[in-house]
């Protein structure tokens, strides 16, 4: 084993200097980068987080690397990787043995998760390789077959919050999908449709439907650098009304396990003389079973190509609604679901916590309150007092209307009528605010322009890093108040303030509690574990599920949907062993572990130290 070697003091101080390059631009070269029009905020965003970190920017590996999957040797990891070469190219095959760079989230790694939970070392990598076309991508997954190789495909990596580009199993090999498949494959004017690839993010997408001249939006959801085709396949969602992304995608095209490559939905059925099938994004589905679903939060398939449906441009109208008291909620939520349910609001509103509004401004935590813990309600009030053009409020509202004026006047006076019941409630249109306000970012993100606003409440912490917590519940009062109450007292029992914000839908609700935390804190992570196991946990006990989780929970969290004695990942578990008999695609993933590994001590089903905080926060 080498033994690595340490840094010198001026290698760790060049590491810490902020870099002298500016972000990358979003161009042929460069998919994952940042339009022209966000490049200043990008530059004052980054410099913004840089100086808020204390860490070097990259840190020396501990661990002989690259670190290898299980089951692998070294020798035979070598071969492997010289035949990959061989096969892709050598350029398109690196290997994870340099010291590990956190980035930001537009200059992110591929090596690890940067928001680590655990050691920054754990979820790591032991190489990428970039395939350029599916037919790469089915050579790719018949090589790991042979070498019994765990593969881990991301799109583009940014699920940030989720483990970002990180594989669940420690030394599998990253394929990079994005790096060489980020093309805008088909703009359909006619019938309001795209394709992609998995290397296009929300911002490209909406660059090129701009170039077409076509009067179309895009979907974009909190921050528009992430996959497209990567956000809908982990259902992510959006604030237009085409918000739940996989319920507006249209035809996949995928490489299996085994390295076959299927379409589904109309793409099954061959075009004329060999083109692609006209109503593949028209029509969801192929005769015979419905198998996209199997595809999406898996472990089952290589997403290659997906069709989306884009929503024709509309005139809308974004407003906000602040409320004074923290118990409005169930009464808000109560307000809500009706007016949901009959399209009378018409996208996925947030209803966000006062101290969002609060750390969105982008100033640290410290610069208002130098205590440690959950910060007191009364200094929240007086912050919000005095820096909010809001001033003091416990919830705010952003919603948006869309289509004509006639319209738009009559929703906005049945909505607020409704809201209006709410004693204290005040309504906000956005020329009743700053320039500099966040419900201008907001404006945008409701009608197709992806934004880069939303992680400015990085800076709340030094190192800021963050997990969401995200249970679904009925759109109902009386659920809200029981999720909401368990995550304020288990955030608080646990140190770490609580950042709350529902994205609702008429039937049920998507509640987000984002962990924020520093990441140079080896305390704070372990007490965000010890928050996450016992908040899954506990919201399961009151019958309450994730949407969707960190690669951390995903054994817990799949668990917890253990109707039947765990009837439903034991049929994950026959379908990934039937797709994937030597278990090389993504082992672990969504909790569906591949025979090869089962049992063998895997999963992750408890935090390692559950020992709460023993001050008294
Ligand atoms: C957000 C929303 C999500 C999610 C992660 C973050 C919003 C943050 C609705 O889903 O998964 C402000």
């Amino acid at each position: 084993m080498s033994i690595p070697k340490r840094q010198s003091t001026a290698a760790v101080e060049a590491a810490m200097a902020p870099p002298s390059a500016l972000p990358p631009l979003l161009a042929e070269d460069c998919h994952s980068g940042i339009p022209a029009r966000h490049h200043q905020q990008a530059i004052e965003s980054r410099a913004r987080l840089y100086s808020n970190r204390t860490v070097p920017a990259s840190t020396p590996r501990s661990q002989e690397t690259p670190v290898l999957p299980p089951d692998v040797d070294r020798e035979t990891f070598n071969l492997a990787v010289d035949e990959l070469r061989k096969l892709l190219g050598a350029e398109n095959v690196e290997l994870n043995d340099k010291p590990l760079v956190d980035g930001w989230y537009m200059e992110h790694p591929n090596t690890h998760d940067a928001f680590h939970i655990v050691e920054q070392e754990d979820l790591v990598s032991s190489a990428t390789v970039y395939p350029g076309s599916v037919e790469e991508v089915s050579t790719i997954v018949k090589w790991a077959n042979k070498y019994l190789m765990p593969i881990y495909p991301i799109s583009m990596g940014r699920n940030i919050g989720y483990g970002g580009a990180a594989p669940r199993l420690r030394g599998s090999v990253v394929v990079d999908l994005g790096r060489r498949m980020n093309q805008v494959l088909k703009i359909d004017g006619e019938s309001a449709t795209c394709m992609v690839e998995p290397g296009v993010s929300y911002f490209k997408l909406y660059e090129e439907v701009q170039k077409t001249g076509f009067p179309l939006w895009v979907d974009p959801p909190d921050l528009g650098g992430g996959s497209v085709l990567g956000n809908c396949i982990d259902r992510g969602v959006g604030y237009t009304p085409y918000g739940d992304h996989w319920a507006n995608h249209c035809g996949l095209e995928l490489v299996l396990p085994t390295g076959e490559i299927v379409r589904t939905g109309m793409g099954a059925l061959p075009g004329k003389d060999g083109a692609d099938n006209p109503t593949w994004q028209s029509f969801q589905h192929n005769y015979g079973p419905s198998v996209d679903g199997i595809f999406s939060q898996s472990n089952f398939g290589i997403v290659t190509k997906m069709g989306m449906w884009l929503m024709p441009a509309t005139e809308h109208q974004t407003y906000m609604v602040t409320f004074p008291h923290d118990d409005d909620f169930e009464q808000i939520i109560e307000i809500i679901r009706p007016l949901a349910l009959q399209r009378i609001l018409g996208n996925i509103p947030q209803l966000r916590n006062v101290i969002q509004e609060l750390a969105v401004l982008a100033t640290p935590r410290s610069k208002y309150w130098s205590g440690s813990g959950p910060m007191p309600r009364e200094t929240l009030r007086a912050l919000a007092k005095k820096y909010l053009p809001t001033g003091d409020c416990s919830w705010i509202f952003y919603g948006t209307v869309y289509g004509p004026e006639a319209t738009r006047n009559s929703q906005m006076a049945t909505i607020k009528a409704a809201f209006g019941r709410v004693a204290g409630m005040k309504f906000y249109l956005p020329s009743d605010l700053p320039s500099t306000h966040y419900i201008h970012s907001r404006v945008k993100i409701c009608s197709g322009t992806p934004e880069l606003r939303e992680l400015d409440w990085l800076n709340w912490v030094p190192n800021a890093a963050h997990t969401f917590f995200a249970p679904i519940t009925p759109t109902r009062g009386r659920d809200a108040r029981i999720v909401h109450e368990l995550v304020t007292s288990l955030h608080h029992k646990w140190g770490f303030d609580s950042f709350p914000t529902w994205c609702v839908a008429g039937r049920e609700m998507h509640y987000i509690a984002n962990i924020v935390y520093d990441r140079a804190d080896a305390d704070a992570k372990r007490r965000v574990n010890g928050l996450m196991h016992e908040m899954i946990a506990a919201a399961a006990r009151e019958g309450y599920g994730e949407y969707r989780t960190h690669l951390l929970y995903q054994d817990v969290v799949a668990r917890t949907y253990g109707f039947g004695g765990q009837a439903l990942l034991r049929l994950s578990e026959t379908l990934k062993d039937a797709l994937d008999p030597n278990g090389i695609l993504a082992p672990g993933r969504a909790g569906i572990w591949p025979k090869r590994y089962r049992g063998r001590g895997f999963e992750i089903l408890e935090a390692k130290d559950e020992s709460a905080p023993k001050a008294k926060l």
